[in-house]
């Protein structure tokens, strides 16, 4: 690193002094907190992004500036691969320490003894840094995506390109295109979207003069940048009857009372639906729209809503897939497609007996995004989900070429019309429409859609494949969360010693009953889980697992 770039850092880094006392971590997905003392993260995560830039040959990096689910009040930050996928774990670490450096000083010697250990070279040899900054609708973005701004550029030949108010998934698609040298235009998103929906719609098996019937889908926006982003997509759609509420322009507030994650875990309405509503079709995101869930009113009287989470999604995208692998058959060369789903711990026990009853191969990840995303990858269709609503469908590669080129067989052989071309080329549109970077509530939204239309069924079929178990969680607050310690899938606690088998005898008690604990990757608690085959079961084993943890771990 030369004079003139430690000085660009040094003069930089004075407008972004650190708060006090605050301690940053980069944590399960990025930098989160109150937005007011972001700004020197922020401009921080600028810098660490231009460098990942040039590390990998100054591909297109991401910088997202949102903090999802959270309150107005908060922002945060997380950074896109060139992929498009999360920021590689193994920088992680670099992202904190420059987070937390005291210092002008102390961040140029952590940057510059970083890039050396990474070979990453600065001058006039190398293209400069790319990266594209996106934010969502929260009104403290627009000067923290100055602050990165300023970051990307203090690294000398970087350049920084806003791309406006976007949904999460919508950066990490744009960023994953364009590094693939696709056309990656936010109205290239939508094109794809409504393309590929298009697609799936004119595959749907018309059964004699069966008229296809659209009910209509309420959606609940959050009142954030997916309630706008649907909005504008639905213009270019059509077999598809949506009414947008919640969409921020009615007075609403961001995530309160509203949202994928109030809905997810009060399984109450979010506001602006009510008794009109009972028995219809609802969907609702979360604040950046890389969360979806379903619900419905099932009765005037009821105050809870019949919630589908993020594992019957997973399960109705699984059923269909299994569907068009199986009118394929084992290929005539011997290749048999590996389909695989993922969860974590808090997939409901009902959800996965359903998924192994259909024959799946399911597998366990621990809790977020990014570690699901990579056990997925390792199939030729992996279908990851969280309960929460994050998730989506991974294609190989090497599978996507196979199908396009079976298609191209069986078009050659004239037999475009067989039902094998037809599963072939669902499976193509599938894999175009749902985001191959990480989970997206819009493309998420299509599919569950057109899946419905195409199995003829309502939200409430839906609904049946399994019942839920009753579940229930607590968070535990204690002097140091660390101290539990878990197995890779979080299934069962290694430290403190002696807790798992105190939480076995607990569990024990309780037909069907199962529980976990684990720390959490965004808070400073531990969080408990329990199911059983009643609410009071689950509710009584998880308030024994959270006495547990305060005696092992003390309360605070
Ligand atoms: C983050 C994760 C989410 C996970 C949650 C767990 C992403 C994009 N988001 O929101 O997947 O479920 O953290 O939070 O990875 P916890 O560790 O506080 O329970
Ligand atoms: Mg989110």
């Amino acid at each position: 690193m030369d004079e003139i770039q430690i000085a660009s850092l040094l003069k930089s880094s004075e407008l972004f002094p650190i708060p006090q006392s605050v301690k940053l971590s980069y944590g399960t997905a990025g930098f989160r907190g109150d937005a007011k003392l972001l700004e020197s993260t922020v401009y921080r995560v600028g810098i660490l992004s231009a460098l990942r830039s040039l590390k990998l040959g100054s591909a297109t990096v991401g910088l997202m500036i949102t903090a999802s689910h959270n309150k107005v009040s908060d922002n945060g930050i997380k950074v896109s691969d060139p992929s498009g996928g999360m920021l590689s774990q193994e920088w992680e670490p670099f992202a904190d320490q420059i987070a937390n450096a005291s210092s002008p000083q102390e961040l140029v010697s952590l940057i510059r003894e970083f890039m050396e250990k990474e070979e990453i070279m600065i001058g006039e040899k190398n293209k400069g840094a790319e990266v594209w900054l996106g934010r969502d609708t929260r009104p403290s973005g627009e000067s923290l995506l100055r602050a990165a701004e300023i970051g990307v550029g203090s690294i000398l030949g970087s350049v920084a390109i806003d791309i406006g108010i976007l949904t999460t998934p919508q950066l990490h698609w744009m960023v994953r295109a364009k590094n693939k040298g696709l056309k990656a235009t936010e109205n290239d998103y939508f094109e794809n979207l409504s393309t590929s929906f298009m697609c799936l719609i004119d595959l749907i098996p018309v059964s004699g003069n069966d008229k296809l019937e659209i009910s209509k889908l309420l959606v609940d926006g959050a009142n954030g940048v997916g309630g706008q982003k649907i909005e504008e997509l639905r213009g270019s759609l059509s077999n598809l009857d949506l009414e947008i509420r919640n969409t921020g322009r009615d007075g609403g507030v961001l995530n309160e009372g509203v949202g994928a994650d109030f809905v997810q875990k009060e399984k109450v309405l979010p506001l602006g639906f009510g008794s009109k509503d009972v028995g219809m079709r609802c969907a609702s995101l979360d604040g950046d729209a890389d969360r979806l869930v379903y619900f419905y009113i099932p009765s005037e009287s009821s105050e809870k809503v019949e919630l589908l989470d993020g594992d019957k999604i997973l399960s109705l995208f699984a059923l269909f897939i299994k569907e068009q692998l199986n009118i394929l058959g084992d290929d005539k060369e011997g290749k048999q497609s590996r389909l695989g789903v993922v969860q974590t711990a808090y997939a409901n026990g009902a959800s996965t007996d359903y998924l192994k009853q259909l024959g799946l191969d399911v597998v366990f990840a621990k809790t977020g995004v990014k570690h699901l995303h990579e056990k997925a990858a390792e199939f030729d269709i992996g279908i990851y989900f969280e309960a929460n609503g994050h998730g989506t469908i991974l294609f190989s590669e090497s599978f996507i070429s196979w199908l396009v080129s079976k298609q191209k067989d069986l078009t050659d052989k004239g037999q475009g019309g067989s039902e094998e071309h037809k599963a072939v080329s669902r499976l193509v549109a599938v894999s175009n429409l749902i985001n191959q970077a990480v989970g997206d509530a819009l493309s998420g939204v299509l599919l569950v859609e057109v899946i419905l239309q195409h199995m003829g069924s309502s939200i409430q079929k839906w609904n049946v494949l399994y019942k839920d178990l009753p579940s229930r969680q607590i968070k535990v607050e204690v002097p140091d969360r660390t101290a539990v310690v878990t197995t890779s899938e979080e299934t069962e606690a290694l430290r403190p010693l002696g807790i798992q088998d105190a939480i076995n005898s607990e569990i024990n008690k309780y037909p069907r009953g199962r529980a976990f604990i684990r720390p959490s990757g965004t808070e400073d608690v531990v969080r408990v889980y329990a199911e059983a085959s009643t609410q009071e079961a689950a509710d009584s084993l998880a308030n024994s697992v959270a006495q547990l943890v305060k005696s092992f771990l003390g309360s605070s």
